[in-house]
């Protein structure tokens, strides 16, 4: 039998890597996993207690609210903002920033969040998931959390991953030295080690993106997507970003969401920069893959709003660098020795 390793004991090992580390950040994942236990619960107990369904409130990002995507939010605020480990919060839920209230001690490092991505999936029993990064502030210490302490880009992230609500719960995450997997053993509520250091596999198997809006795409993207055809790789779309990435950050693929033209206020795709997307894309990167808006690193990119969307390409290296050459007019479909290797 191999060693039972909790996510805590995980956390644990990792930070005496760290001999500086004080051990703010241990805590601040373990919340966050203790986050993701409570969030669990209730989404498997959303249709038997009738909070399935909608608030009838819009979010800032003119969705409509989920029962489930409120209480999430609620309970990952609710479990970070007394700890006096946060200078500030902000969610894909959220307007502004979330600040410390008065009455706790504010703290040294940033969370952010998407509290429950996926939800409209909610009423249709698909699997939703939490995403999430912790950064350092930049603003003084002491001081309350600004704005600014939010808007870093995610090359100065410290630790990120998600929490999947699927058929098992699992929490993926990383903190700069490698990307581990935990399925959580309802009977005992500990996040147990089922995937150490991930590594997306060079053969790609999937490609994930959304057919339904082909037409709105550049011509660019659309021989991207045939090229991909031509490579025999197998269609999987979920339309739940947790769900999409982890089948390729597991099986091997690239999934994209490019800017369309399909609704010109949002001409820069659908996905938030802060709280999908430099996530996934440090996870993308610390398990071997890539993540790009079509031009640059993700990572490299710096956020100028909390709510700012991009294109987003992510997962197999090779796949996620075909696109650039195909944004570029470096590449025109039909021309397959470049990545050919890569799923034969
Ligand atoms: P579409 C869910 O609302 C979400 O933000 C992501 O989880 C998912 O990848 C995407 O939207 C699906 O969008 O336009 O394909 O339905």
């Amino acid at each position: 039998m191999d060693k039972v390793i909790t996510i805590e004991r995980h956390f644990l090992e990792q930070q005496k890597q760290h001999p500086e580390a004080t051990g703010v950040l241990t805590s601040i994942l373990y919340d966050i996993a203790l986050a993701g236990k409570i969030i669990s619960r209730e989404t498997t107990r959303a249709a038997l207690e009738d909070i399935l369904g909608l608030t009838g409130r819009i979010n800032v990002q003119g969705e409509e609210v989920a029962k489930l995507d409120q209480y999430a939010n609620a309970a990952i605020v609710r479990l970070n903002q007394y700890t006096g480990r946060l200078a500030v919060m902000a969610s894909e839920e959220v307007n502004g920033i979330i600040p410390i209230p008065d009455e706790f001690a504010v703290g040294r490092y940033v969370l952010l969040f998407d509290p429950l991505d996926g939800s409209s999936n909610i009423d249709y029993s698909v699997s939703i998931g939490s995403i999430f990064s912790v950064l350092r502030r930049t603003s003084p210490e002491g001081t309350p959390g600004t704005e600014e302490d939010c808007l870093q880009r995610g090359r100065n992230i410290t630790a990120a991953g998600y929490i999947l609500y699927g058929p098992s719960t699992m929490m993926v995450y990383s903190a700069g030295n490698g990307v581990h997997g935990f399925t959580l053993d309802q009977t005992v509520g500990e996040f147990l080690l089922t995937h150490p250091n991930i590594r997306i596999p060079r053969k790609a198997k999937f490609y994930s993106v959304n057919q339904g809006y082909e037409r709105y795409w550049a011509r660019e993207i659309q021989e991207y997507t045939q090229h991909l055809q031509h490579l025999d790789l197998k269609l999987r779309y979920i339309g739940s970003l947790v769900s999409d990435f982890h089948r390729n950050l597991l099986g091997g693929g690239v999934f994209y969401y490019p800017a369309d033209s399909r609704d010109p206020s949002v001409p820069h795709g659908k996905l938030r920069l802060l709280y999908e997307c430099n996530p996934l894309a440090f996870l993308a990167e610390h398990a071997g893959g890539a993540a790009t808006d079509g031009q640059q690193p993700i990572l490299d990119l710096v956020p100028a709003d909390l709510h700012q969307r991009t294109p987003l390409f992510i997962g197999n290296k090779e796949l996620v660098e075909l696109a650039g050459d195909y944004l570029r007019g470096e590449q025109a479909l039909g021309m397959f020795e470049r990545i050919r290797e890569v799923t034969v």
